[in-house]
């Protein structure tokens, strides 16, 4: 039994709780990787990177076609992993695609991106997750305030706080599409929310998510703490965030007539893989937890121009 050093959803009470784990969990002598001591510094302090340059105008033109391609491909798609937005039938996210896309394979896989993860986890990685949000315009719903470290704990019995996110920005995130919002720094406290989980609670939460959800008052304290300050992860297309996996974020709706569509890779350390569950539920399916055949990640030094899959 691992301990559960972050419980939550049993009970009434909402709380926040220190971190018990390092952010940046330094391993200098197997993985130095690409980032700076700034950079660390600035990792450290906010919970967050975002970078706008690492890759060409070559690679940004592919990506583009990538998610076109991968769009019209699941426009019909009625599998589990392919989510609706509530209300339309258009497509909010698509789940599993670093396994389902040779390209987003690859990309997966691309040194650039794993070796940053290396870095800031200090070990190798796998993936967890992935998925591409599409936040379509007009009809793209909000995803609210949450940790998701939260529910990989509860629901997916992830034990420490050891994964990071990398967002690749696949068409431009303006201050009006409904860009990524984060809180800085509040990757250092835990939110313990109220409720119960339910079986099959990602069936609604994916839509929408009502469990999980931080109370209004630790939001309140973590803006506060801060300084009053929620960024957002605008940019052009190419850009980079990487985020912490409890780090408190959001978006709002999209009712711009420009999409906003990003595709997440989540990293996390090979010595941190997935238990059982810290609830009764059972653990979600295998599309939004990975368990089987974990292996390391072997990073591809290429160019993403380099392989076509159109
Ligand atoms: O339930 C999950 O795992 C997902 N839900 C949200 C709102 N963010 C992260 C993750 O994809
Ligand atoms: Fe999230």
């Amino acid at each position: 039994m691992v301990a559960d050093l972050y419980s939550s959803r049993i009970s009434k009470e909402a709380k926040m709780i220190r971190r018990q784990d390092d952010v940046i969990h330094k391993n200098s002598e197997l993985f130095q990787g690409p980032l700076s001591a700034e950079d660390l510094k600035t990792y450290e302090r906010n919970g967050y990177l975002l970078f706008k340059d690492l890759f060409s105008k070559e690679d940004i033109q592919v990506l583009k076609e990538e998610l076109r391609h991968v769009m019209e491909l699941n426009k019909n798609n009625n599998s589990e992993d392919v989510i609706r937005e509530p209300g339309s039938n258009e497509v909010r996210s698509i789940f599993e695609i670093h396994k389902n896309s040779e390209f987003f394979e690859r990309l997966s896989k691309n040194k650039k991106l794993v070796s940053i993860a290396q870095q800031l986890l200090g070990s190798q990685v796998y993936i967890t997750q992935s998925r591409i949000n599409f936040k379509p315009g007009f009809k793209g719903k909000e995803f609210y305030w949450h940790s998701d470290f939260e529910t990989w704990h509860v629901e997916d019995g992830m034990p420490n706080m050891r994964a990071v996110s990398c967002s690749i920005v696949l068409t431009d995130n303006h201050e009006f599409n409904g860009p990524l919002m984060l809180i800085p720094g509040s990757h250092k406290w835990y939110v313990s929310c109220s409720g119960e989980t339910p079986e099959n609670n990602y069936k609604q939460s994916l839509q929408k998510q009502e469990l999980g959800v931080p109370d209004e008052n630790s939001l309140k304290t973590l803006v506060d703490q801060a300084g009053g300050r929620i960024d957002r992860a605008t940019g052009p297309a190419g850009s980079v965030l990487f985020f912490d996996s409890n780090i408190m974020h959001a978006s709002s709706g999209n009712i711009s007539p420009f999409s906003r569509s990003n595709v997440f890779f989540v990293f996390n350390s090979i010595e941190n893989q997935l238990t059982n569950p810290f609830s009764d539920a059972n653990p979600r399916p295998e599309f939004l937890a990975n368990r089987k055949n974990i292996q390391p990640i072997k990073p591809l030094d290429e160019s993403i121009i380099s392989v076509p899959s159109l």
